[in-house]
């Protein structure tokens, strides 16, 4: 090829690349042989999360913490029975990613396909967990699928100490302190100073079993009975029924309550804060109090199942288990974070029972649906004054 044709090869593509209008479009490449269709990835989800869990239960400013840090914006709802999420999840689209069922629930609902498996490759903070938690977990989770755990603790009885002294004039305290809720002659007293209840089948029906000297984790009606025949003494002496019972204590509406853990020992420190004269405790009575894991699973049609698990290990990071500890009074599961809560929590054994106790709680059982009904009928009776 000469310089005058390269000139003009060279002013050919200057021209082409002007865009020369009066040139013939190139024939168009032939079509490529047809080849299966590659799946569509799935759009980018909204930066949006929706969690159901349990009142008084999430550390001050945790949320909006993992809202500035992760952009994703979190709607954060509250349920205050078992009863009430587990209506919500059986009926469907509950338009929450995360919720915060407890181990009266979680096997049946795990079992039902209510949860989504974890994709735990994208929970690098899964290993702070505790393995001896994590196989207690298993009976209501086999392989560790779907739940970890939010916190635990146990039911139990919470008094004003100072209350109660004065509202049984002189009767010493029982040895057993189920008797200050269960036994009439303790309720009759205390009935001045209000005795509260947690407002739940699922909740005072095992207790009152356990009192019975009955499994309980029953699944008999015939317990059932025997349970609610004793409740019945002591009715006309209950005042409140309420799942939230922190500011019912704290407040003075009540002077013992069947509670949880964790709740009594954050009812004990708003009264210390308000420089309340009234000392507030949990009780750890002799015969044991009921253990209880309540854990986070994703739902099965959760929109944001990517945030959701950006949550989950968040909320596994070793210093979110320690703020739950720290600021809810409750364990959380988490053994990277033990290190990092302070002293006076780790040396509260109302809050981290010693062995010993350990050794006496009550560790979860399973419930068939239809126990379930049965005691939410037994229980109702009761609460009625049938
Ligand atoms: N403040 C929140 C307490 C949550 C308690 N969940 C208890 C479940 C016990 N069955």
């Amino acid at each position: 090829m000469n310089k005058h044709v390269l000139a003009l090869a060279a002013a050919a593509v200057l021209l082409a690349s002007c865009g020369k209008k009066e040139e013939p479009a190139p024939a168009p490449a032939p079509a490529p042989a047809p080849v299966a269709a590659a799946p569509a990835a799935p759009p980018p989800e909204e930066k949006v999360l929706n969690i159901y869990n349990w009142p008084d239960y999430v550390p001050e400013g945790m949320i909006a913490a993992f809202e500035k840090e992760t952009g994703i914006k979190v709607n954060y709802d509250t349920f205050e029975t078992n009863e009430a999420l587990n209506a919500k999840l059986v009926a469907g689209n509950t338009g929450y990613d995360i919720v915060v069922p407890g181990t009266a629930f979680s096997p049946a609902q795990t079992e039902a396909g209510l949860f989504q498996p974890l994709d735990k490759a994208k929970l690098p903070n899964y290993k702070n967990l505790d393995p001896a938690i994590m196989g207690a977990l298993v009976k209501a989770d086999p392989d560790n699928k779907h739940l970890v755990p939010w916190a635990w603790g146990f039911t139990t009885v919470g008094i004003n100490k100072t209350k109660v002294e004065k509202a049984l004039k002189g009767m010493a305290m029982p040895e057993n302190a189920w008797d200050l809720v269960f036994k009439p002659e303790y309720t009759a007293k205390l009935k001045s100073c209000g005795i509260a209840y947690l407002d739940s089948p699922t909740e005072i029906i095992p207790v009152a079993l356990h009192y019975v000297g009955k499994d309980a984790y029953s699944n008999s009606a015939e317990d059932y009975k025997v349970a609610t025949d004793m409740l019945a003494k002591v009715r006309k002496d209950i005042r409140i029924f309420s799942s939230t019972m922190i500011d019912d204590i704290a407040g003075g509406k009540a002077c013992v309550a069947i509670g949880w853990s964790g709740d009594i020992n954050i009812a004990a420190g708003r009264a210390k804060e308000n420089k309340s004269k009234d000392v507030i405790e949990a009780l750890l009575p002799s015969t044991g109090a009921l253990a209880f894991f309540d854990t986070m699973a994703i739902t099965k049609d959760a929109k944001h199942p990517g945030n959701a698990h950006a949550f989950i290990d968040y909320y596994l990071r070793a210093e979110s288990g320690a703020l739950v500890s720290n600021e809810m009074s409750y364990p959380t599961g988490n053994k990277a974070a033990m290190e990092k809560i302070n002293p006076e929590t780790a040396g509260n054994k109302t809050i981290f029972v010693d062995a010993d106790y350990a050794a006496k709680l009550i560790q979860p059982g399973k419930f068939t649906n239809e126990s379930r009904e049965a005691m939410a009928t037994a229980y109702n009776a009761f609460k009625a004054g049938k």
